[in-house]
């Protein structure tokens, strides 16, 4: 059963019959996969930290932290490299073996607070923690920057298809996306790369998403599976949420499409009972998000993990130790053209124009 799995080039046919298996069967498939690869009784934590929150200039319709619409949201400058430092002791103590720092950033510019998340690697390394950033789009020389500095995993979401992509965001194009990774792939740094269920999107973008990641080469050491955290004020506030059986479902897809790499069970977790995670662990997910928070929005509780972690007799996976590699980072920086679609999402214009109405009243 398992050899069917391996180092296999899929088609977009051959993944939708996956995702269409019976419920039952998929999980047993993905669970034996998964047992292959991994020990099924760890599971990796990871905690995030947002270093600098919300005032972004992006309009993706499923982010709190973009500043055209109206979110709860308290918005916050650059963090110091010693909160960082003490975050990430912090998070040492509860059993994380990952700090991800995650910035509300279009893209890296080569500036001073490129030069302090720089200082901020550095120093979580030295906690003894695999370090992990998402800042947006990044050059060739930025990563290599940031891979000089100790950075472990560069996390950048392709977040859907790229046919449903365009429904999401208008300010930045799917290529950019792959363009990052792409430069990501060039240093030692490990690529995390997944994206966000619950958007609106058909079942087949779902399988299109994992069909692109599958095409990296090599494909990505982790892959986040977020279930959409709907936030008032964004253009996705009205979505329901997705289903228990759609999120293992998804699960259980991609660890059978993605044999090797990590599938994080990721945002959406407070939305979902100890039963349906417990399904996701068995369907191939050995990873989470831990912390009361993830970026902005709500997440279980540590301790209440490490209560499900003892009751389905889980433990927390240790740091994976890696040296810093010394990259050759170019003179100059080099002059990389995003792309900026422009076209129009209508209920992207319509959620920035509810909230000019209500930063007026
Ligand atoms: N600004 C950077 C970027 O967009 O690449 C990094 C931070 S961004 C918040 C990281 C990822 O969080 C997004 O790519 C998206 O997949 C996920 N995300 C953001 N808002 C979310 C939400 N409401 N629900 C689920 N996932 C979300
Ligand atoms: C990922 O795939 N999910 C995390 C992390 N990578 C950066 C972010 C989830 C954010 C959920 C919305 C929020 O808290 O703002
Ligand atoms: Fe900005 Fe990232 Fe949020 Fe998009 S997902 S609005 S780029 S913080």
């Amino acid at each position: 059963m398992i050899e069917q799995y391996l180092d296999k080039q899929w088609t977009k046919e051959e993944i939708y019959e996956v995702y269409k298996k019976p419920l039952l069967e998929l999980i047993y498939e993905a669970a034996t996969l998964h047992r292959h690869f991994n020990n099924p009784s760890e599971v990796q934590i990871s905690t995030l930290l947002s270093i600098k929150t919300g005032g972004c200039s992006e309009d993706c319709g499923y982010c709190p932290q973009a500043s055209r619409y109206h979110t709860d949201i308290q918005k916050n400058d650059l963090m110091t490299v010693n909160q960082v430092k003490a975050s990430a002791l912090r998070a040492k103590e509860t059993g994380s073996s990952r700090l991800c720092m995650g910035a509300a950033w279009r893209n890296v510019k080569d500036d001073e607070d490129f030069d302090q998340v720089l200082e901020m690697v550095e120093a979580v390394n030295g906690v003894g923690l695999e370090v992990c950033c998402t800042l947006g789009m990044l050059t060739e020389n930025q990563a290599k920057k940031l891979a000089n500095a100790g950075l472990y995993a560069y996390n950048h979401n392709i977040d859907t298809s790229e046919e449903y992509y365009k429904e999401v965001i208008s300010t930045r194009g799917y290529e950019d996306r792959l363009k990052t990774i792409d430069n990501v792939r060039k240093t030692g740094v490990t690529v995390c790369s997944g994206g966000i269920i619950g958007m609106g999107e058909k079942w087949e973008d779902r399988c299109d998403m994992l069909y692109t990641l599958s095409l990296l080469d090599p494909q990505p050491e982790s892959v986040p599976i977020n279930a959409l955290v709907a936030v008032d004020g964004t253009p996705l506030e009205e979505q329901q949420p997705v289903s228990s059986w759609e999120m293992i479902r998804m699960v259980a897809t991609a660890r059978l499409v993605l044999p090797k790499s990590v599938v994080r069970l990721s945002a959406g977790r407070t939305s979902m009972n100890k039963e349906t995670q417990a399904m996701c662990f068995m369907a191939g997910a050995s990873s989470i998000f831990a912390g009361d928070k993830l970026l902005t929005t709500p997440n279980p509780d540590i301790n209440e993990d490490l209560v499900l972690f003892e009751e389905l007799g889980l433990t927390p996976k240790a740091p994976i130790k890696k040296e810093k590699e010394a990259h050759d980072v170019a003179e100059k920086s080099e002059r990389t053209r995003w792309t900026r679609p422009g076209h129009t999402i209508e209920r992207n214009v319509s959620a920035s124009n509810k909230a000019k109405v209500a930063r007026k009243a």
